[in-house]
């Protein structure tokens, strides 16, 4: 028995050029290979969701392919087997999978947004949201030159955006926080590390971004070294926020009680779906632990997933959801993400995620597709 109905299960690879490259500390994407999933059910309901892992396995250990491979092999088998009566059921059905938390969050997230079109309500207000307006900076890969990102940083100030953060890596930090710094006293200004710096190597460099105001150093060390963290934390006046070391709520609460951070990004995929995300920021909400939307440079279903996550009450920092037109020339979802003067984005009114999909488009750049059945037999 299963009370959603759920009937069919449909992967596609899509190929979206990015504008630019974007280079972080573990390597440069020039085009994203997206999966986008969509659950139909008996009645002919449908509900759409992006998987966020990327191409390749340098972020964490998922990519588009391994997502696939999950997906069609055990997540759909496994939910056909089970009793699911709602899109809270889905993630503890598939806890017996071990990690692989993109290609659960893919699928989950699908489901939310299925159970929301069929309640005939935004995904946003029936995930629990409360904010209608959410705040938005912008995440600034590394650029071939200071002068380069000065532009950019000035460009993204100028519209608005009410957070900037530049990635760095050892080699490419001090020099870079420091102009941007004396450019822009006054900003929210903070750092992403991708995981490229060693406690015991880079101590001198991560103790002197301490000179510059900064919101929060995110993930300077490896997703497992939350010990270290923790030890980094006690000896650094800037808060350590934590991306890749948070893939579930039992993450989050062995940071806090370590003391490995004191800001929390959630990214959807990451964590596995929207029921994990909303565990984790009312865990850090009740501990008065700000948390914030991250992103995987997500085409407009994905993004519109991130928006609607990020309505819940704990999200109380600008997230990294920020214009489509930032990465894409034309988006998959219409009209694309926009982001007002005053760096805000208004959650949409239309049920599920709120945005029409662009489904010629994504038809055209479709480079395979896959149907799981899903009945029980
Ligand atoms: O660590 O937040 C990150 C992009 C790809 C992989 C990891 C990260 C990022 C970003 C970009 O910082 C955020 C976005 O605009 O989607
Ligand atoms: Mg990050």
């Amino acid at each position: 028995m299963n009370n959603l109905g759920l009937e069919k299960l449909e992967l596609r690879e899509i190929e979206l050029p990015l504008k630019a490259p974007f280079e972080t500390s573990f390597g440069t994407a020039f085009k994203r290979r997206i999966l986008i999933l969509r659950v139909f059910n008996r009645d002919g309901a449908v509900g759409y969701s992006e998987c966020t892992a990327p191409e390749e396995p340098f972020f964490n250990h998922e990519t588009t392919d391994s997502a696939w491979t999950i997906i069609t092999k055990y997540i759909a088998p496994l939910l056909t087997k089970a009793n699911i009566h709602s899109a809270e059921d889905v993630s503890k059905a598939l806890a017996p999978i071990r990690g692989n938390r993109m290609a659960i969050g893919g699928v989950e997230t699908a489901i939310w947004e299925l159970e929301s079109r069929i309640a005939d309500q935004p995904l946003w207000k029936h995930l629990g949201g409360t904010q209608t307006e959410i705040n938005s900076g912008v995440s600034i890969g590394l650029q071939k030159s200071t002068d380069i990102l000065l532009e950019k940083v000035t460009r993204e100030v100028d519209s608005g955006y009410q957070r900037i953060k530049l990635k760095i890596k050892p080699g490419q930090d001090i020099e870079l926080v420091k102009t941007i710094r004396n450019a822009f006293p006054d900003i929210l200004l903070s750092v992403d590390a991708n995981s490229a710096y060693r406690l015991e190597r880079d101590l001198d460099i991560l103790k002197q971004l301490d000179d510059f105001d900064l919101l929060m150093i995110e993930q300077p060390l490896a997703a497992g070294d939350i010990v270290d963290h923790a030890k980094l934390q006690q000896q650094l006046k800037t808060s350590i926020c934590l991306d890749e070391s948070i893939t579930c709520l039992a993450d989050a609460r062995h940071a806090l009680e370590l003391g490995s951070c004191r800001i929390i990004n959630i990214k959807l995929g990451r964590v596995g779906g929207h029921s994990e995300a909303r565990a984790i920021q009312a865990y850090a909400s009740e501990r008065n632990i700000p948390v914030w939307c991250g992103g995987m440079l997500e085409s407009g279903i994905g993004r519109a997933h991130n928006i609607a996550m990020s309505t819940l009450a704990g999200f109380t920092l600008p997230g990294d959801v920020s214009a489509s037109a930032r990465y894409w020339n034309e988006d998959i979802i219409v009209p694309p993400v926009e982001v007002s003067s005053r760096g805000t984005i208004t959650a949409p009114t239309a049920p599920g995620i709120g945005y029409a999909i662009n489904e010629s488009l994504i038809e055209k750049i479709t480079t395979r597709s896959e149907v799981v059945d899903m009945r029980a037999t």
